[in-house]
């Protein structure tokens, strides 16, 4: 290798090293402050929160539910190529490449204090980190400073070659590689012992309570169970999870309150206990995301066991006047619902079990919120802790203040589930299906039509009830040729979804779901 391209690399490899250790040592700390103290998620929650809500739009449009990994991935590839650059600098313009490592943990440090959940201790990882990064970093350059003894660039052999340093390569590779396996081990066994310690094993021993009111059963019919139609229930695996949280919460039921203030007659807490002293009820309803597409598949069906959200209100008694909840998650995260729609008799609920388990962390456990009829935005707090009962001209909630709609009610919306997309189908019957909802109104019909033809009634399934989703079918008799199938349904009080393409944000898409399909002569 030239001795001016071992320079650079060996500079870039000090750098990345460095940065490494000091990662490394930032999310150690944080282990044992808090699992909201992690330097790397407090950049990238910090990242998400201030980033413009067309820049949303565009990760979930682009990535879907991965637009986590892709931040994260995103996030991992920035820091990189800033460990190399400030390895490079320190090496040939000291102390830079330092400066480069100060003012990358000054952001850690302006992220943590910037979070929702800030505390004074959360300062602790990412200074840490900055000092550690500082300190590998100058140590391994100072390694790479020419020698002042000897001649820069010499024919000696491997294992005790000086290029461009005070080290020999068997000393620098040593280092690096001690340091390298050290933090990383370091990370992943104080991970390990974190997590069997936690929620997650409580979680898997919880035993949920006892229902008072069963959701009615689901009559025969309601699933068609024709291939390749989302089933009527969706599994807990299968669900979307839509949210900003970039490490979901860890929050015990030991640990869960839920503080209830702002426009009420008298303040009050509530602890687990309180909550399963109530009467619990179990319904199935069909939660869907102001950020779905046209045919997009951000919405699920859920038996959910929880708690009358009203009978909460009512043990405060909400002041006249108020019109507004805002809900407060752990980690921030606030939606902002009409009062109204808690107290209107639709089953608002506060729950703590999803499919007969109790919720899945990243579902929200301990306890969340659902309410039928309007998107998750404005309604479904996951990780719920705080109720401040106030005025929608008072306060404003975490999408509302970036761009989203204030009030939310749930667009109408139908999709083709099957035959799959560009399909090759033989001529004559093909069967049409597919699933549709209108939250709260109930679906009235589904219409389907083949290129520029009439508009022609599928077979709707067995309502659930009108909080919940509605498979339809349609037999086509499929003619060869390549054919465009649009669907469109009508909601309860009569309205059909307009044709009209419009974007999810503000308050969610319009416009007909189709697919193509080759039909074989
Ligand atoms: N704490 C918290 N709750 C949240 C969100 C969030 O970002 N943070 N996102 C909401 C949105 S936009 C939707 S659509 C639903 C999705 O719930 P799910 O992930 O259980 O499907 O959760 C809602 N609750
Ligand atoms: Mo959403």
């Amino acid at each position: 290798m030239r001795a001016s391209t071992e320079k650079y690399v060996r500079a870039g490899i000090s750098g990345l090293v460095a940065v490494g250790c000091g990662v490394a040592s930032g999310e150690l700390v944080a282990l044992a402050v808090s699992p909201f103290a992690s330097p790397y998620q407090a950049v990238a929650a910090f990242l998400v929160d201030h980033s413009p809500a067309f820049a949303r739009e565009f990760a979930i449009h682009t990535f879907g539910t991965n637009d986590k990994q892709a931040l994260m991935f995103g996030m991992v590839a920035v820091i990189v190529v800033l460990a190399v650059v400030a390895g490079i600098l320190q090496a040939r313009r000291p102390p830079l490449g330092l400066v480069v490592v100060v003012l990358f943990a000054a952001f850690g440090v302006l992220a943590a204090v910037t979070r929702p959940t800030f505390e004074p201790f959360y300062i602790l990882p990412p200074a840490v980190s900055g000092l550690v990064s500082g300190l590998v970093l100058v140590l391994l350059c100072r390694g790479a400073q020419p020698r002042s003894d000897g001649p820069v660039e010499s024919g000696e052999g491997p294992a005790r070659s000086s290029v461009g340093g005070g080290w020999s390569r068997r000393q620098f590779a040593g280092a690096i590689g001690v340091l390298a396996v050290a933090s990383a081990a370091s990370v992943l066994v104080a991970r390990q012992v974190a997590r069997t310690g936690g929620v997650i094993a409580e979680r898997m021993r919880a035993v949920l309570p006892k229902v008072s009111s069963a959701a009615a059963p689901i009559p025969a019919g309601t699933d068609v169970a024709v291939d390749g139609v989302t089933p009527f229930v969706t599994g807990n695996g299968t669900f979307y999870r839509i949210d900003t949280a970039l490490q979901v919460p860890q929050l015990s039921t030991r640990d869960w309150r839920l503080r209830i203030h702002g426009m009420v007659d008298r303040e009050i807490t509530l602890s687990w206990d309180d909550l399963m002293s109530m009467p619990a009820m179990e319904r199935i309803i069909t939660l869907s995301c102001v950020s779905n597409e046209v045919g997009g598949d951000l919405a699920g069906n859920a038996r959910w066991l929880g708690f009358p959200m009203r009978d909460i209100l009512d043990r405060a008694g909400v002041r006249s006047g108020a019109d507004m909840l805002l809900s407060t998650s752990i980690d921030g995260w606030t939606s902002g619902t009409p009062l109204q729609a808690i107290t209107d008799g639709r089953d608002a609920m506060l729950a703590i079990g999803m499919n007969g388990e109790p919720l899945p962390l990243e579902h929200g456990y301990p306890v969340r919120q659902v309410i039928p009829g309007l998107y998750g935005f404005v309604s479904a707090c996951k990780w719920v802790v705080d109720w401040e009962i106030t005025r929608f001209d008072r306060a404003q909630a975490y999408w509302t203040k970036r761009g989203w709609g204030v009030r939310a009610p749930i667009k109408t919306a139908s999709r083709i589930d099957r035959p799959a997309p560009l399909s090759r189908q033989p001529a004559g019957r093909v069967v049409v299906a597919g699933t549709a909802w209108a939250q709260h109104r109930g679906v009235r019909g589904v219409e389907v039509r083949v290129d520029d033809g009439p508009w022609q009634p599928a077979t709707l399934a067995t309502e659930y009830s009108v909080d919940t989703w509605r498979q339809w079918t349609w037999d086509w008799d499929a003619t060869p040729g390549q054919h465009t199938v649009h669907c469109r349904a009508t909601d309860a009080a009569g309205r059909t979804q307009p044709e009209q393409r419009v974007a999810p944000i503000p308050d969610g898409a319009t416009g007909w779901h189709s697919r193509v399909f080759r039909i074989e002569g």
